[in-house]
Protein backbone atom coordinates (compact mmCIF):
# COMPACT_ATOMS: atom_id res chain seq x y z
CA UNK A 1 0.00 0.00 0.00
CA UNK A 2 1.36 3.58 -0.98
CA UNK A 3 0.31 6.73 1.23
CA UNK A 4 1.65 10.08 0.38
CA UNK A 5 1.61 12.64 2.99
CA UNK A 6 1.48 16.16 2.71
CA UNK A 7 1.64 19.52 4.08
CA UNK A 8 -0.18 21.96 2.44
CA UNK A 9 1.62 25.49 2.36
CA UNK A 10 0.79 29.39 2.18
CA UNK A 11 3.70 31.23 1.04
CA UNK A 12 4.66 32.57 4.41
CA UNK A 13 5.03 29.56 5.81
CA UNK A 14 8.61 28.84 7.41
CA UNK A 15 10.78 26.15 5.62
CA UNK A 16 11.06 24.06 8.95
CA UNK A 17 10.42 20.29 8.88
CA UNK A 18 7.07 19.22 10.30
CA UNK A 19 6.86 16.58 13.02
CA UNK A 20 2.97 15.66 12.60
CA UNK A 21 3.98 13.37 9.63
CA UNK A 22 7.03 11.91 10.63
CA UNK A 23 5.24 10.48 13.46
CA UNK A 24 2.25 9.17 11.49
CA UNK A 25 5.01 7.32 9.15
CA UNK A 26 6.55 6.01 12.07
CA UNK A 27 2.77 4.77 13.32
CA UNK A 28 2.36 2.93 9.64
CA UNK A 29 3.03 -0.72 9.67
CA UNK A 30 6.57 -1.63 7.88
CA UNK A 31 4.84 -2.90 4.72
CA UNK A 32 3.43 0.86 3.84
CA UNK A 33 5.34 3.21 1.11
CA UNK A 34 5.21 6.15 2.64
CA UNK A 35 6.13 9.23 0.17
CA UNK A 36 6.06 13.08 1.81
CA UNK A 37 5.35 16.04 0.29
CA UNK A 38 6.15 19.78 1.45
CA UNK A 39 3.98 21.98 -0.66
CA UNK A 40 6.46 25.05 0.34
CA UNK A 41 9.53 23.07 -1.03
CA UNK A 42 7.95 21.55 -3.61
CA UNK A 43 4.24 23.35 -4.48
CA UNK A 44 1.89 20.41 -5.94
CA UNK A 45 0.59 21.28 -9.40
CA UNK A 46 -2.56 20.41 -8.64
CA UNK A 47 -3.52 19.48 -12.58
CA UNK A 48 -0.62 17.93 -13.62
CA UNK A 49 1.50 16.20 -10.32
CA UNK A 50 -0.27 13.95 -8.38
CA UNK A 51 0.98 10.72 -7.35
CA UNK A 52 -0.54 7.78 -7.85
CA UNK A 53 -1.07 6.16 -4.54
CA UNK A 54 -3.95 4.21 -2.54
CA UNK A 55 -4.37 6.99 0.61
CA UNK A 56 -3.36 10.59 0.73
CA UNK A 57 -2.97 12.43 4.42
CA UNK A 58 -3.23 15.90 4.70
CA UNK A 59 -2.52 18.00 8.05
CA UNK A 60 -4.26 20.76 8.17
CA UNK A 61 -3.71 24.23 10.36
CA UNK A 62 -6.05 26.97 9.71
CA UNK A 63 -4.06 29.42 7.71
CA UNK A 64 -3.36 26.52 5.01
CA UNK A 65 -7.26 25.06 5.45
CA UNK A 66 -8.58 26.10 1.71
CA UNK A 67 -4.83 25.06 0.09
CA UNK A 68 -5.41 21.73 1.36
CA UNK A 69 -8.64 21.26 0.97
CA UNK A 70 -7.97 22.50 -2.60
CA UNK A 71 -5.26 19.61 -2.87
CA UNK A 72 -7.87 17.20 -0.92
CA UNK A 73 -10.24 17.85 -3.71
CA UNK A 74 -8.12 17.57 -6.32
CA UNK A 75 -6.82 14.09 -5.62
CA UNK A 76 -10.25 12.88 -4.54
CA UNK A 77 -11.64 13.61 -8.23
CA UNK A 78 -9.06 11.23 -9.51
CA UNK A 79 -10.62 8.31 -7.22
CA UNK A 80 -7.58 8.49 -4.57
CA UNK A 81 -9.04 8.68 -0.90
CA UNK A 82 -8.34 11.35 0.90
CA UNK A 83 -7.86 11.67 5.25
CA UNK A 84 -7.19 15.27 6.89
CA UNK A 85 -5.89 15.62 10.72
CA UNK A 86 -4.21 18.16 12.46
CA UNK A 87 -5.77 21.46 14.85
CA UNK A 88 -7.77 22.86 12.35
CA UNK A 89 -9.77 19.51 10.95
CA UNK A 90 -10.42 18.66 15.01
CA UNK A 91 -11.72 22.07 15.22
CA UNK A 92 -14.24 21.66 12.45
CA UNK A 93 -14.65 18.10 11.09
CA UNK A 94 -17.99 18.44 9.42
CA UNK A 95 -16.01 21.40 7.42
CA UNK A 96 -12.93 19.27 6.36
CA UNK A 97 -15.23 16.14 6.19
CA UNK A 98 -16.81 17.57 3.39
CA UNK A 99 -13.40 17.80 1.00
CA UNK A 100 -12.10 14.16 2.43
CA UNK A 101 -13.33 10.35 2.85
CA UNK A 102 -12.02 10.77 6.61
CA UNK A 103 -11.42 13.21 9.02
CA UNK A 104 -8.81 12.43 12.29
CA UNK A 105 -10.02 14.28 15.36
CA UNK A 106 -7.28 15.26 17.97
CA UNK A 107 -3.94 13.33 18.46
CA UNK A 108 -3.75 10.07 16.13
CA UNK A 109 -1.27 7.77 17.57
CA UNK A 110 -4.12 5.18 18.39
CA UNK A 111 -6.15 5.62 15.43
CA UNK A 112 -3.52 5.88 12.05
CA UNK A 113 -2.62 1.57 12.34
CA UNK A 114 -6.43 0.86 12.51
CA UNK A 115 -7.48 3.91 9.70
CA UNK A 116 -4.58 1.98 7.39
CA UNK A 117 -6.03 -1.57 8.30
CA UNK A 118 -9.38 0.12 7.11
CA UNK A 119 -8.66 1.89 4.38
CA UNK A 120 -6.97 -1.81 3.04
CA UNK A 121 -10.42 -2.92 3.21
CA UNK A 122 -11.98 0.02 1.03
CA UNK A 123 -14.08 0.53 4.26
CA UNK A 124 -12.12 4.12 5.71
CA UNK A 125 -14.57 5.51 8.66
CA UNK A 126 -15.93 8.93 7.97
CA UNK A 127 -14.52 9.92 11.81
CA UNK A 128 -11.73 8.48 14.24
CA UNK A 129 -11.39 10.09 17.28
CA UNK A 130 -9.38 8.28 19.76
CA UNK A 131 -10.51 7.70 23.64
CA UNK A 132 -8.68 9.91 25.43
CA UNK A 133 -5.34 11.56 25.20
CA UNK A 134 -1.93 9.51 23.65
CA UNK A 135 0.43 8.12 26.48
CA UNK A 136 3.05 10.38 25.24
CA UNK A 137 6.00 7.42 26.52
CA UNK A 138 4.32 5.65 23.87
CA UNK A 139 4.87 7.76 20.30
CA UNK A 140 7.35 6.57 18.46
CA UNK A 141 10.64 8.10 16.85
CA UNK A 142 9.68 10.09 14.07
CA UNK A 143 10.89 8.71 10.21
CA UNK A 144 12.41 11.89 9.92
CA UNK A 145 13.96 9.82 6.73
CA UNK A 146 10.35 10.64 4.68
CA UNK A 147 11.71 14.39 4.75
CA UNK A 148 13.53 16.25 1.89
CA UNK A 149 17.08 16.54 2.67
CA UNK A 150 17.32 19.80 1.07
CA UNK A 151 14.88 23.39 1.36
CA UNK A 152 14.41 23.00 5.06
CA UNK A 153 16.48 24.97 7.36
CA UNK A 154 19.41 23.07 8.93
CA UNK A 155 17.79 21.61 12.42
CA UNK A 156 15.49 19.07 14.02
CA UNK A 157 12.17 19.88 15.23
CA UNK A 158 12.05 17.75 18.71
CA UNK A 159 8.95 18.00 20.68
CA UNK A 160 9.09 17.07 24.79
CA UNK A 161 5.37 18.11 25.80
CA UNK A 162 1.97 18.15 24.74
CA UNK A 163 -0.87 20.59 26.02
CA UNK A 164 -0.34 23.43 28.12
CA UNK A 165 -0.99 24.47 31.54
CA UNK A 166 -2.77 28.05 30.95
CA UNK A 167 -5.99 28.73 29.20
CA UNK A 168 -5.72 31.90 26.85
CA UNK A 169 -8.68 32.77 25.73
CA UNK A 170 -7.49 33.10 21.45
CA UNK A 171 -5.45 29.98 21.90
CA UNK A 172 -6.17 26.76 19.63
CA UNK A 173 -4.39 24.65 22.25
CA UNK A 174 -7.17 23.76 24.62
CA UNK A 175 -10.00 22.88 21.90
CA UNK A 176 -7.35 20.40 20.88
CA UNK A 177 -5.85 18.83 23.99
CA UNK A 178 -8.32 19.86 26.95
CA UNK A 179 -7.16 20.57 30.56
CA UNK A 180 -4.39 18.09 30.12
CA UNK A 181 -0.13 19.12 29.96
CA UNK A 182 1.16 15.90 29.40
CA UNK A 183 5.40 14.78 29.14
CA UNK A 184 7.26 12.48 27.46
CA UNK A 185 10.27 10.68 29.30
CA UNK A 186 13.28 12.64 29.65
CA UNK A 187 14.79 8.84 29.18
CA UNK A 188 13.15 8.89 25.60
CA UNK A 189 13.78 12.76 24.65
CA UNK A 190 17.48 11.84 25.01
CA UNK A 191 17.42 8.75 22.86
CA UNK A 192 15.95 10.68 20.22
CA UNK A 193 18.18 13.46 20.35
CA UNK A 194 21.18 11.67 20.21
CA UNK A 195 20.05 10.02 17.20
CA UNK A 196 19.46 13.58 15.36
CA UNK A 197 21.69 14.99 12.13
CA UNK A 198 21.92 18.20 13.22
CA UNK A 199 23.82 20.28 15.58
CA UNK A 200 20.36 22.79 16.09
CA UNK A 201 17.13 21.69 17.32
CA UNK A 202 13.86 23.72 17.63
CA UNK A 203 11.43 22.45 20.53
CA UNK A 204 8.12 22.81 18.85
CA UNK A 205 6.30 22.64 22.00
CA UNK A 206 3.50 24.83 22.75
CA UNK A 207 5.63 25.95 26.10
CA UNK A 208 8.92 23.76 26.97
CA UNK A 209 9.11 25.02 30.18
CA UNK A 210 5.78 25.32 31.80
CA UNK A 211 6.29 22.38 34.82
CA UNK A 212 9.55 23.73 36.77
CA UNK A 213 10.51 20.20 37.90
CA UNK A 214 10.38 18.46 34.68
CA UNK A 215 11.46 21.10 32.81
CA UNK A 216 14.86 21.29 35.07
CA UNK A 217 15.50 17.46 34.96
CA UNK A 218 15.15 18.00 31.29
CA UNK A 219 17.26 21.31 30.44
CA UNK A 220 20.12 19.27 32.74
CA UNK A 221 19.63 16.26 30.84
CA UNK A 222 20.63 18.07 27.64
CA UNK A 223 23.41 20.09 29.01
CA UNK A 224 25.73 16.96 27.89
CA UNK A 225 24.16 16.73 24.54
CA UNK A 226 25.97 19.82 23.17
CA UNK A 227 23.28 20.66 21.31
CA UNK A 228 22.00 24.55 20.41
CA UNK A 229 18.40 24.64 20.69
CA UNK A 230 15.20 27.52 20.67
CA UNK A 231 11.75 27.01 21.11
CA UNK A 232 8.73 28.83 22.63
CA UNK A 233 8.16 29.57 26.37
CA UNK A 234 5.67 31.15 28.54
CA UNK A 235 7.47 33.74 30.92
CA UNK A 236 6.28 31.70 33.86
CA UNK A 237 8.87 29.35 33.08
CA UNK A 238 11.94 32.68 33.31
CA UNK A 239 11.34 34.39 36.78
CA UNK A 240 14.21 32.62 38.51
CA UNK A 241 17.39 33.06 37.37
CA UNK A 242 18.72 29.64 38.41
CA UNK A 243 16.09 28.75 35.88
CA UNK A 244 17.86 30.62 33.18
CA UNK A 245 21.03 29.99 33.80
CA UNK A 246 19.91 26.26 33.47
CA UNK A 247 18.63 27.44 30.04
CA UNK A 248 21.86 28.71 28.86
CA UNK A 249 23.72 25.85 30.12
CA UNK A 250 21.09 23.63 28.04
CA UNK A 251 22.55 24.98 25.02
CA UNK A 252 19.35 27.81 24.39
CA UNK A 253 20.07 29.90 22.17
CA UNK A 254 16.84 32.07 21.47
CA UNK A 255 13.23 31.91 22.73
CA UNK A 256 10.17 33.02 21.04
CA UNK A 257 7.92 34.54 23.95
CA UNK A 258 4.48 35.30 23.60
CA UNK A 259 4.46 39.16 25.70
CA UNK A 260 1.50 39.59 23.64
CA UNK A 261 0.04 42.93 25.47
CA UNK A 262 1.96 45.75 27.45
CA UNK A 263 -1.74 46.15 28.89
CA UNK A 264 -2.27 43.95 32.37
CA UNK A 265 -5.79 44.38 31.88
CA UNK A 266 -5.56 43.28 28.07
CA UNK A 267 -4.20 40.53 29.27
CA UNK A 268 -6.45 39.55 32.65
CA UNK A 269 -9.45 39.40 30.05
CA UNK A 270 -7.74 37.12 27.56
CA UNK A 271 -7.24 34.78 30.64
CA UNK A 272 -3.12 35.57 30.23
CA UNK A 273 -2.56 35.82 34.14
CA UNK A 274 0.83 34.43 33.29
CA UNK A 275 2.47 37.30 32.29
CA UNK A 276 2.58 40.63 33.91
CA UNK A 277 4.19 43.68 31.64
CA UNK A 278 5.73 45.17 35.40
CA UNK A 279 7.92 42.10 34.94
CA UNK A 280 8.71 42.09 31.52
CA UNK A 281 12.17 44.25 31.48
CA UNK A 282 13.51 42.27 34.10
CA UNK A 283 12.93 39.26 32.45
CA UNK A 284 14.24 40.20 29.22
CA UNK A 285 17.83 41.84 30.75
CA UNK A 286 18.37 38.31 32.64
CA UNK A 287 17.81 36.69 29.19
CA UNK A 288 19.86 38.93 27.48
CA UNK A 289 22.62 38.45 30.60
CA UNK A 290 22.72 34.80 29.79
CA UNK A 291 22.93 35.09 26.16
CA UNK A 292 19.50 33.93 25.05
CA UNK A 293 17.91 36.05 22.09
CA UNK A 294 14.29 37.08 22.47
CA UNK A 295 11.76 36.74 19.56
CA UNK A 296 8.98 38.64 20.87
CA UNK A 297 5.39 37.96 19.81
CA UNK A 298 2.38 40.95 20.39
CA UNK A 299 -0.60 41.02 19.31
CA UNK A 300 -3.40 44.00 18.92
CA UNK A 301 -6.49 44.86 18.72
CA UNK A 302 -7.53 43.70 22.36
CA UNK A 303 -10.67 45.15 23.63
CA UNK A 304 -7.86 48.36 25.77
CA UNK A 305 -5.94 48.28 22.58
CA UNK A 306 -6.15 52.30 21.39
CA UNK A 307 -4.31 53.97 18.32
CA UNK A 308 -1.58 54.53 20.78
CA UNK A 309 -1.16 50.60 21.10
CA UNK A 310 1.58 50.52 18.10
CA UNK A 311 3.93 53.15 18.75
CA UNK A 312 4.33 51.79 22.62
CA UNK A 313 4.51 48.24 21.47
CA UNK A 314 7.59 48.95 18.91
CA UNK A 315 8.94 51.99 21.57
CA UNK A 316 9.33 48.67 24.15
CA UNK A 317 10.72 46.42 21.75
CA UNK A 318 13.57 48.55 20.37
CA UNK A 319 14.34 49.75 23.79
CA UNK A 320 14.68 46.12 25.44
CA UNK A 321 16.63 45.47 22.60
CA UNK A 322 14.45 42.46 20.98
CA UNK A 323 16.55 40.58 18.43
CA UNK A 324 13.45 39.98 16.69
CA UNK A 325 9.32 40.31 17.03
CA UNK A 326 6.52 39.45 15.11
CA UNK A 327 3.21 41.52 15.25
CA UNK A 328 -0.01 39.79 14.98
CA UNK A 329 -3.81 41.64 14.68
CA UNK A 330 -6.01 39.43 17.28
CA UNK A 331 -7.29 36.64 15.35
CA UNK A 332 -10.25 34.12 15.99
CA UNK A 333 -9.15 31.29 15.45
CA UNK A 334 -12.02 28.52 14.98
CA UNK A 335 -13.41 26.49 18.67
CA UNK A 336 -11.76 28.90 20.94
CA UNK A 337 -12.90 31.50 23.64
CA UNK A 338 -12.35 35.23 21.62
CA UNK A 339 -14.06 33.22 18.52
CA UNK A 340 -17.08 32.47 20.55
CA UNK A 341 -17.04 35.66 22.45
CA UNK A 342 -17.08 38.10 19.23
CA UNK A 343 -19.68 35.94 17.73
CA UNK A 344 -22.22 36.54 20.57
CA UNK A 345 -21.21 40.15 20.81
CA UNK A 346 -21.79 41.02 17.29
CA UNK A 347 -18.33 41.57 16.55
CA UNK A 348 -17.53 38.99 13.90
CA UNK A 349 -17.45 40.59 10.57
CA UNK A 350 -15.67 37.44 8.84
CA UNK A 351 -16.59 34.51 10.15
CA UNK A 352 -14.78 31.56 7.78
CA UNK A 353 -11.89 33.59 7.01
CA UNK A 354 -10.03 30.84 6.49
CA UNK A 355 -12.25 30.22 3.21
CA UNK A 356 -11.16 33.44 1.88
CA UNK A 357 -9.27 33.50 -1.08
CA UNK A 358 -6.73 36.08 0.57
CA UNK A 359 -7.45 36.12 4.06
CA UNK A 360 -4.81 38.85 5.22
CA UNK A 361 -6.39 41.47 2.80
CA UNK A 362 -9.93 41.13 4.76
CA UNK A 363 -8.35 41.39 8.55
CA UNK A 364 -9.16 42.14 10.85
CA UNK A 365 -11.98 39.33 10.97
CA UNK A 366 -13.72 41.26 14.06
CA UNK A 367 -14.49 45.12 15.00
CA UNK A 368 -12.18 46.32 17.77
CA UNK A 369 -13.14 47.84 20.54
CA UNK A 370 -11.55 51.20 20.76
CA UNK A 371 -10.10 51.61 17.29
CA UNK A 372 -11.46 50.82 13.85
CA UNK A 373 -10.43 48.28 11.89
CA UNK A 374 -8.51 50.05 9.20
CA UNK A 375 -6.63 51.94 12.02
CA UNK A 376 -5.92 48.31 13.54
CA UNK A 377 -4.47 47.21 10.10
CA UNK A 378 -2.66 50.31 9.72
CA UNK A 379 -1.05 50.66 13.07
CA UNK A 380 -0.23 46.82 12.32
CA UNK A 381 2.09 47.55 8.97
CA UNK A 382 3.21 50.92 11.13
CA UNK A 383 4.87 48.82 14.21
CA UNK A 384 6.45 46.24 11.44
CA UNK A 385 7.87 49.31 9.44
CA UNK A 386 9.64 51.14 12.39
CA UNK A 387 10.69 47.70 14.01
CA UNK A 388 12.22 46.46 10.93
CA UNK A 389 13.91 49.93 9.95
CA UNK A 390 17.55 50.41 9.65
CA UNK A 391 17.44 53.32 12.91
CA UNK A 392 15.49 50.34 14.89
CA UNK A 393 18.49 47.56 13.58
CA UNK A 394 20.78 49.69 14.95
CA UNK A 395 19.46 50.70 18.01
CA UNK A 396 18.69 46.87 18.77
CA UNK A 397 22.30 45.16 18.39
CA UNK A 398 23.65 44.40 21.17
CA UNK A 399 27.41 45.89 21.27
CA UNK A 400 29.27 45.13 24.63
CA UNK A 401 27.18 42.21 26.58
CA UNK A 402 25.51 38.92 26.17
CA UNK A 403 24.45 37.71 22.81
CA UNK A 404 26.70 34.61 21.89
CA UNK A 405 29.01 35.33 19.03
CA UNK A 406 26.62 33.39 16.55
CA UNK A 407 24.10 35.90 17.37
CA UNK A 408 26.02 38.48 16.64
CA UNK A 409 27.36 37.14 13.18
CA UNK A 410 23.71 36.46 12.40
CA UNK A 411 22.62 39.77 13.45
CA UNK A 412 22.59 42.04 10.51
CA UNK A 413 21.73 39.18 7.54
CA UNK A 414 18.85 38.32 9.70
CA UNK A 415 17.46 41.75 10.45
CA UNK A 416 18.02 42.91 6.49
CA UNK A 417 15.87 39.25 5.83
CA UNK A 418 13.03 40.41 8.31
CA UNK A 419 13.74 44.39 6.33
CA UNK A 420 12.73 43.10 2.93
CA UNK A 421 9.62 40.69 4.19
CA UNK A 422 8.57 43.82 5.53
CA UNK A 423 8.63 45.70 2.68
CA UNK A 424 7.54 43.23 0.29
CA UNK A 425 5.06 40.99 2.19
CA UNK A 426 3.23 43.17 4.81
CA UNK A 427 3.81 46.96 3.44
CA UNK A 428 3.07 46.20 -0.16
CA UNK A 429 0.95 43.07 0.37
CA UNK A 430 3.00 41.18 -2.26
CA UNK A 431 1.84 37.79 -1.12
CA UNK A 432 1.36 34.60 -3.48
CA UNK A 433 -1.19 32.88 -2.42
CA UNK A 434 -1.16 29.08 -3.24
CA UNK A 435 -4.61 28.00 -4.13
CA UNK A 436 -6.81 26.87 -7.16
CA UNK A 437 -4.19 28.19 -9.60
CA UNK A 438 -0.96 25.91 -9.58
C1 LIG B 1 5.69 24.46 15.95
C2 LIG B 1 4.55 25.37 15.58
C3 LIG B 1 4.75 26.27 14.55
C4 LIG B 1 6.00 26.30 13.70
C5 LIG B 1 5.80 25.24 12.61
C6 LIG B 1 7.05 24.53 12.30
C7 LIG B 1 6.78 23.20 11.68
N1 LIG B 1 6.97 23.10 10.42
O1 LIG B 1 6.37 22.30 12.38
C8 LIG B 1 5.99 27.73 13.12
C9 LIG B 1 6.75 28.66 14.04
C10 LIG B 1 6.54 27.90 11.72
C11 LIG B 1 4.50 28.05 13.22
C12 LIG B 1 3.89 29.01 12.46
C13 LIG B 1 2.56 29.33 12.59
N2 LIG B 1 1.72 28.88 13.52
CO1 LIG B 1 2.11 27.43 14.68
N3 LIG B 1 2.37 26.13 15.97
C14 LIG B 1 3.31 25.30 16.27
C15 LIG B 1 2.94 24.40 17.47
C16 LIG B 1 3.54 25.03 18.73
C17 LIG B 1 3.33 22.94 17.36
C18 LIG B 1 2.90 22.22 16.09
C19 LIG B 1 3.48 20.85 16.06
O2 LIG B 1 4.50 20.60 15.45
N4 LIG B 1 2.90 19.91 16.79
C20 LIG B 1 3.39 18.55 16.92
C21 LIG B 1 2.59 17.58 16.10
C22 LIG B 1 3.06 16.17 16.35
O3 LIG B 1 1.25 17.69 16.54
P1 LIG B 1 0.05 17.93 15.53
O4 LIG B 1 0.47 18.70 14.36
O5 LIG B 1 -1.12 18.36 16.28
O6 LIG B 1 -0.18 16.43 14.99
C23 LIG B 1 -0.88 15.42 15.70
C24 LIG B 1 -2.38 15.42 15.40
O7 LIG B 1 -2.90 16.71 15.15
C25 LIG B 1 -2.53 14.53 14.23
N5 LIG B 1 -2.39 15.05 12.89
C26 LIG B 1 -1.84 16.19 12.45
N6 LIG B 1 -1.89 16.24 11.11
C27 LIG B 1 -2.46 15.13 10.69
C28 LIG B 1 -2.77 14.67 9.40
C29 LIG B 1 -3.38 13.43 9.26
C30 LIG B 1 -3.67 12.93 7.89
C31 LIG B 1 -3.72 12.67 10.39
C32 LIG B 1 -4.36 11.36 10.23
C33 LIG B 1 -3.43 13.13 11.66
C34 LIG B 1 -2.80 14.34 11.80
O8 LIG B 1 -1.50 13.57 14.42
C35 LIG B 1 -0.39 14.12 15.13
C36 LIG B 1 0.04 13.12 16.17
O9 LIG B 1 -0.96 12.91 17.13
C37 LIG B 1 1.38 24.54 17.45
C38 LIG B 1 0.68 24.31 18.74
C39 LIG B 1 0.27 22.86 18.87
N7 LIG B 1 0.40 22.35 20.04
O10 LIG B 1 -0.14 22.22 17.93
C40 LIG B 1 1.20 25.94 16.90
C41 LIG B 1 -0.05 26.25 16.07
C42 LIG B 1 -0.31 25.08 15.17
N8 LIG B 1 0.34 27.39 15.27
C43 LIG B 1 -0.61 28.21 15.13
C44 LIG B 1 -0.51 29.41 14.36
C45 LIG B 1 -1.67 30.38 14.46
C46 LIG B 1 0.59 29.66 13.56
C47 LIG B 1 0.79 30.86 12.62
C48 LIG B 1 -0.44 31.24 11.83
C49 LIG B 1 1.31 32.03 13.43
C50 LIG B 1 1.41 33.29 12.60
N9 LIG B 1 0.51 34.21 12.84
O11 LIG B 1 2.26 33.41 11.78
C51 LIG B 1 1.91 30.35 11.71
C52 LIG B 1 1.26 29.68 10.47
C53 LIG B 1 2.14 28.74 9.73
C54 LIG B 1 1.47 28.25 8.48
N10 LIG B 1 1.16 29.12 7.56
O12 LIG B 1 1.23 27.10 8.37
C55 LIG B 1 -1.88 27.78 15.84
C56 LIG B 1 -2.85 27.21 14.82
C57 LIG B 1 -4.29 27.49 15.11
C58 LIG B 1 -5.16 26.97 14.03
N11 LIG B 1 -6.42 26.85 14.33
O13 LIG B 1 -4.75 26.71 12.93
C59 LIG B 1 -1.33 26.77 16.85
C60 LIG B 1 -2.26 25.64 17.26
C61 LIG B 1 -0.85 27.56 18.10
C62 LIG B 1 -1.92 28.09 19.00
N12 LIG B 1 -1.53 28.34 20.21
O14 LIG B 1 -3.06 28.34 18.70
N13 LIG B 1 3.90 27.25 14.11
S1 LIG C 1 0.44 30.06 27.05
FE1 LIG C 1 0.56 29.91 24.78
S2 LIG C 1 0.01 27.79 24.28
FE2 LIG C 1 -0.60 28.14 26.43
S3 LIG C 1 -2.76 28.70 26.31
FE3 LIG C 1 -1.58 30.61 26.28
S4 LIG C 1 -1.22 31.09 24.09
FE4 LIG C 1 -1.90 28.94 24.24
Amino acid sequence: MKIELIVPAVEENASIPNLALPILAALSPPDVEISFTDDLLTPIRLEKELKKVDLVGITVLSKTALRAYDIADAYRKKGIPVVLGGIHATALPDEARGHSDSVVLGEAEEVWPLLIEDARKGNLQPFYHQEGYTELSTIPIPRRDILPKRGYLPLDVVQVTRGCPFRCEFCSVQNFFGETYRFRPISAVVEEVRQLRHRWMMFNDDNIIGNPSYSKELLKALIPLKKKWFGQVSLSGLKKVEHVELLAKSGCNSLFIGFESLSKKNLVASQKFQNDPAEYREIIDTLHRYGIAICGSFVFGFDEDDASVFEETVSFSIQTKLFSAVFMILTPYPKTDFYHRVKNEGRLVQDQWWLLEKPEEWAPYFIPKKMSGETLREGWKRAWREFYSFPSIWKRFQWNYSPTLINRFVYFPFQWMHHRFTKKKILQGRRRYRTRSL
